[in-house]
Protein backbone atom coordinates (compact mmCIF):
# COMPACT_ATOMS: atom_id res chain seq x y z
CA UNK A 1 0.00 0.00 0.00
CA UNK A 2 0.79 3.29 -0.47
CA UNK A 3 3.12 5.71 1.58
CA UNK A 4 3.49 8.81 2.50
CA UNK A 5 5.41 11.36 4.77
CA UNK A 6 3.86 13.89 7.03
CA UNK A 7 5.90 16.57 9.00
CA UNK A 8 4.05 18.45 11.83
CA UNK A 9 5.95 21.80 12.00
CA UNK A 10 7.40 23.60 15.26
CA UNK A 11 3.94 25.28 15.22
CA UNK A 12 1.86 22.42 15.25
CA UNK A 13 4.10 20.74 18.05
CA UNK A 14 4.17 23.68 20.41
CA UNK A 15 0.70 24.63 20.15
CA UNK A 16 0.31 20.71 21.46
CA UNK A 17 -1.59 20.10 18.00
CA UNK A 18 -0.05 16.48 17.19
CA UNK A 19 -2.30 14.36 18.88
CA UNK A 20 -5.10 16.37 17.29
CA UNK A 21 -4.13 15.88 13.90
CA UNK A 22 -2.99 12.29 13.85
CA UNK A 23 -5.96 11.48 14.79
CA UNK A 24 -7.24 12.82 11.54
CA UNK A 25 -5.69 10.77 9.65
CA UNK A 26 -6.03 7.84 11.98
CA UNK A 27 -10.16 8.07 11.55
CA UNK A 28 -10.03 8.33 7.52
CA UNK A 29 -8.49 5.50 7.74
CA UNK A 30 -4.21 5.91 7.56
CA UNK A 31 -2.05 4.11 9.40
CA UNK A 32 0.91 5.18 11.07
CA UNK A 33 4.18 2.62 10.08
CA UNK A 34 7.09 4.89 11.39
CA UNK A 35 6.94 8.30 13.91
CA UNK A 36 9.84 10.55 15.35
CA UNK A 37 10.36 13.66 17.22
CA UNK A 38 13.53 15.15 16.08
CA UNK A 39 15.06 18.35 15.51
CA UNK A 40 16.16 19.01 12.03
CA UNK A 41 19.76 20.37 11.00
CA UNK A 42 20.16 23.17 8.91
CA UNK A 43 21.42 20.40 6.83
CA UNK A 44 18.59 18.16 6.66
CA UNK A 45 16.38 21.06 6.33
CA UNK A 46 17.87 22.62 2.92
CA UNK A 47 17.96 18.83 1.48
CA UNK A 48 14.38 18.44 2.71
CA UNK A 49 13.28 21.83 0.64
CA UNK A 50 15.98 21.89 -2.32
CA UNK A 51 13.00 22.19 -4.54
CA UNK A 52 12.58 25.60 -2.99
CA UNK A 53 16.38 27.04 -3.17
CA UNK A 54 16.74 30.31 -4.66
CA UNK A 55 13.20 31.24 -4.04
CA UNK A 56 13.03 34.68 -1.76
CA UNK A 57 11.32 32.51 0.79
CA UNK A 58 13.39 29.42 1.23
CA UNK A 59 16.11 31.16 3.82
CA UNK A 60 12.58 31.83 5.94
CA UNK A 61 11.63 28.29 5.66
CA UNK A 62 14.84 26.74 6.42
CA UNK A 63 15.31 29.27 9.63
CA UNK A 64 11.43 28.27 10.45
CA UNK A 65 11.17 24.38 10.27
CA UNK A 66 14.93 24.48 12.20
CA UNK A 67 13.62 26.37 14.99
CA UNK A 68 11.88 23.81 17.24
CA UNK A 69 11.23 20.14 17.34
CA UNK A 70 8.95 18.55 14.13
CA UNK A 71 7.09 15.04 14.50
CA UNK A 72 8.21 12.98 11.34
CA UNK A 73 5.69 10.80 10.57
CA UNK A 74 5.25 7.96 7.34
CA UNK A 75 1.33 6.70 6.97
CA UNK A 76 0.17 4.08 4.92
CA UNK A 77 -3.00 3.17 3.17
CA UNK A 78 -4.38 3.23 -0.74
CA UNK A 79 -3.97 7.00 -1.82
CA UNK A 80 -2.08 8.28 1.13
CA UNK A 81 -0.57 11.04 -0.78
CA UNK A 82 -3.25 12.68 -2.40
CA UNK A 83 -5.64 11.88 0.91
CA UNK A 84 -3.40 13.92 3.46
CA UNK A 85 -2.49 16.49 0.75
CA UNK A 86 -6.52 17.21 0.43
CA UNK A 87 -7.13 16.81 4.40
CA UNK A 88 -3.49 19.12 4.73
CA UNK A 89 -5.33 21.38 2.80
CA UNK A 90 -3.78 24.62 0.34
CA UNK A 91 -0.63 26.25 1.45
CA UNK A 92 -1.52 29.13 2.66
CA UNK A 93 -3.76 29.18 6.01
CA UNK A 94 -5.56 32.01 5.75
CA UNK A 95 -7.05 30.85 2.12
CA UNK A 96 -7.13 26.93 3.03
CA UNK A 97 -10.59 25.52 3.12
CA UNK A 98 -12.42 24.84 7.06
CA UNK A 99 -12.65 21.40 7.64
CA UNK A 100 -9.13 20.87 6.27
CA UNK A 101 -6.13 20.85 8.72
CA UNK A 102 -4.38 24.16 7.79
CA UNK A 103 -7.94 26.15 7.06
CA UNK A 104 -8.75 24.84 10.44
CA UNK A 105 -5.44 25.56 12.61
CA UNK A 106 -3.41 27.80 10.54
CA UNK A 107 -3.20 31.96 10.07
CA UNK A 108 -0.88 32.25 7.20
CA UNK A 109 1.33 30.72 4.61
CA UNK A 110 5.14 30.03 6.55
CA UNK A 111 3.20 28.74 10.24
CA UNK A 112 1.28 26.07 8.58
CA UNK A 113 1.03 23.50 10.60
CA UNK A 114 1.66 20.63 8.46
CA UNK A 115 4.05 19.03 5.10
CA UNK A 116 2.76 16.59 3.43
CA UNK A 117 4.35 14.67 0.34
CA UNK A 118 2.86 15.92 -3.20
CA UNK A 119 3.93 12.79 -5.19
CA UNK A 120 5.74 9.27 -4.74
CA UNK A 121 8.91 11.55 -6.26
CA UNK A 122 9.28 13.77 -3.36
CA UNK A 123 8.38 10.85 -1.26
CA UNK A 124 11.01 9.20 -2.55
CA UNK A 125 13.44 12.06 -1.80
CA UNK A 126 12.11 13.28 1.63
CA UNK A 127 11.99 9.53 3.23
CA UNK A 128 15.43 8.67 4.11
CA UNK A 129 16.31 12.22 5.31
CA UNK A 130 13.91 11.58 8.24
CA UNK A 131 13.86 7.92 7.86
CA UNK A 132 15.86 4.52 7.80
CA UNK A 133 13.95 1.81 5.96
CA UNK A 134 14.16 -0.45 9.84
CA UNK A 135 12.12 2.32 11.23
CA UNK A 136 9.62 1.38 9.12
CA UNK A 137 6.53 -1.35 10.79
CA UNK A 138 5.01 -3.04 8.58
CA UNK A 139 1.39 -4.79 10.31
CA UNK A 140 -2.17 -5.19 9.73
CA UNK A 141 -4.21 -3.46 11.44
CA UNK A 142 -7.15 -6.55 11.05
CA UNK A 143 -9.91 -3.87 9.39
CA UNK A 144 -8.53 -2.84 6.02
CA UNK A 145 -11.24 -4.83 4.49
CA UNK A 146 -13.86 -2.13 6.24
CA UNK A 147 -11.87 0.38 5.29
CA UNK A 148 -10.61 -0.23 1.95
P1 LIG B 1 3.01 22.62 0.22
O1 LIG B 1 3.28 21.55 -0.80
O2 LIG B 1 1.54 22.97 0.33
O3 LIG B 1 3.61 22.34 1.56
O4 LIG B 1 3.68 23.96 -0.32
P2 LIG B 1 5.00 24.23 -1.18
O5 LIG B 1 5.77 22.98 -1.46
O6 LIG B 1 4.61 25.08 -2.34
O7 LIG B 1 5.84 25.14 -0.20
C1 LIG B 1 6.60 24.56 0.84
C2 LIG B 1 6.59 25.49 2.01
O8 LIG B 1 7.18 26.74 1.65
C3 LIG B 1 5.22 25.84 2.51
F1 LIG B 1 4.77 24.95 3.42
C4 LIG B 1 5.39 27.21 3.10
C5 LIG B 1 6.56 27.79 2.35
N1 LIG B 1 6.18 28.84 1.40
C6 LIG B 1 6.35 30.15 1.79
O9 LIG B 1 6.75 30.43 2.91
N2 LIG B 1 6.03 31.14 0.87
C7 LIG B 1 5.55 30.85 -0.37
O10 LIG B 1 5.27 31.78 -1.14
C8 LIG B 1 5.39 29.51 -0.75
C9 LIG B 1 5.72 28.52 0.16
Amino acid sequence: MEKTLILLKPDAVKRRLSGEIFSRFEKKGLKIVGLKLMRLSKAQAERHYSVHKGKPFFNGLVEYITSGPIVAAVLEGENSISITRTLSGATDGSKAAPGTIRGDYSMGIEKNIIHASDSSESFEHEFPIFFSKEEVQEYNCGDEENIF
